[in-house]
């Protein structure tokens, strides 16, 4: 029988060393009892429309919709066993124990969808990203993801897409955005249930007419959970309504200039939606920063180059780390400036790619 193994031996590529089709599922352990597996790849998402804050904790639903463009190099595989033998639910990231506050939330999620299948099985997790974890690259966004993919697929759960969307959301809310390719909208919606939560593609992947260059800045790691860093802002940031309201403006921009392939107003919105909801951030108490002095000195790169008429933008998640948005042609000008910039460690050149799938 084979373990899940790990699938990424270069970081930053995606080279899978065994594939678990759904034919493939093992029925039994090596000690006769009951097991479904299932495997499941997703890529991260950045979004040039932010998603921040909820409407409903519990549900986890967002207070104002998103949109994203799914990347095609970051990814994150999930491997997930549901096995009788097993007294508690097992979660392994990078080969490693998952602490604390991971466990909890996947445990939280196993036990939602248990309840939602009727399974009683626990489960053992694997995950592996070619990316770094917990950075503010959407690590969340790809895990539960193929977490939700996987776990659908094991347990042969016949869920429509919108109803995977909206389990997906329980484990993160840009986890929904990972399951589609190209640029994507997640409608926050306003029932009380969240049933009329969705999320649909608005362009597939070979339409998005921009790369986006994700800079890696040297910092000194993540300053607060986007979770945590969400329910700061909603309780203490005397902009977090007007916030809402201005967020939900720009994502009908944003969807209509990406129809019309207008670059500008599309990299426009991706910075307006960026420093509203990070002045958001720094408006809270206490001030909330996720920006390290790298940031700052690559945003003002990007300015400078477009006073000389570069056509780029830039927009950062919850993490230090900048991502730039620029036409094809223009991704090895941008790239050299900016590699030459004190502090920055690394460039990965992305492009939008596609949704998630089962491996
Ligand atoms: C986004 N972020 O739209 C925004 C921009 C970070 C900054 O979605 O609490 O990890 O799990 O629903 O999905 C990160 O938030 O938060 C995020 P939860 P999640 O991509």
């Amino acid at each position: 029988m084979q373990d899940c193994k790990k699938s990424f031996s270069v970081p930053f590529t995606h080279k899978p060393l065994m594939t678990l089709n759904k034919t493939d599922i093992l029925p039994m352990n090596l000690f006769g009892a009951l097991m479904l597996r299932a495997k499941a790849v997703a890529p991260s998402n950045i979004a040039i429309v932010k998603y921040w804050g909820k409407r409903d904790e519990v549900l986890n639903l967002p207070a104002t919709s998103s949109i994203s463009i799914t990347l095609s190099k970051l990814k994150t595989e999930v491997c997930v066993s549901f096995d009788e033998n097993l007294g508690q639910d097992e979660v392994f990231v990078e080969d490693e124990r998952a602490n604390e506050k991971t466990y909890g939330r996947v445990v939280a999620f196993l036990d939602l969808v248990r309840a939602k299948t009727k399974v009683n099985m626990f489960a053992r997790v694997e995950s592996f990203s070619n990316f770094p974890v917990g950075s503010g690259l959407a690590s969340s966004a790809s895990f539960f993801a193929g977490l939700t993919l996987a776990t659908a697929n094991a347990l042969s759960a016949e869920f429509t897409f919108q109803e995977l969307a909206r389990i997906a959301r329980l484990g993160s809310g840009s986890a929904p955005r990972s399951l589609l390719g190209g640029a994507v909208e997640a409608v926050a919606g306003t029932s009380k249930d969240g049933s009329d939560f969705e999320v649909l593609q608005i362009l597939p992947e070979e339409r998005v007419p921009f790369a986006l260059l994700v800079v890696m800045v040297e910092s000194k790691g993540k300053a607060m959970s986007s979770r945590d860093g969400m329910n700061l802002c909603k309780n203490t940031s005397p902009y977090f309504h007007r916030w809402l309201e201005y967020n939900q403006e720009l994502v009908d921009i944003a969807r209509r200039a990406l129809l019309d392939g207008d670059i500008k107003t599309v990299g426009e919105v991706a910075e307006a939606s960026c420093f509203a909801m990070h002045g958001c951030c720094m408006s809270a108490k206490p001030p909330l920063f996720y920006w390290a002095p790298n940031t700052l000195s690559v945003i003002e790169q990007v300015f400078e180059m477009r006073k000389e008429g570069v056509l780029v933008y830039v927009t950062i998640d919850a993490g230090p780390h900048p991502v730039l948005l620029a036409p094809f042609d223009l991704v090895p000008i941008v790239r050299e400036r900016v590699s030459k910039q004190k502090g920055v460690l690394h460039i990965i050149e992305e492009r939008a790619g596609q949704g998630a799938k089962v491996l």
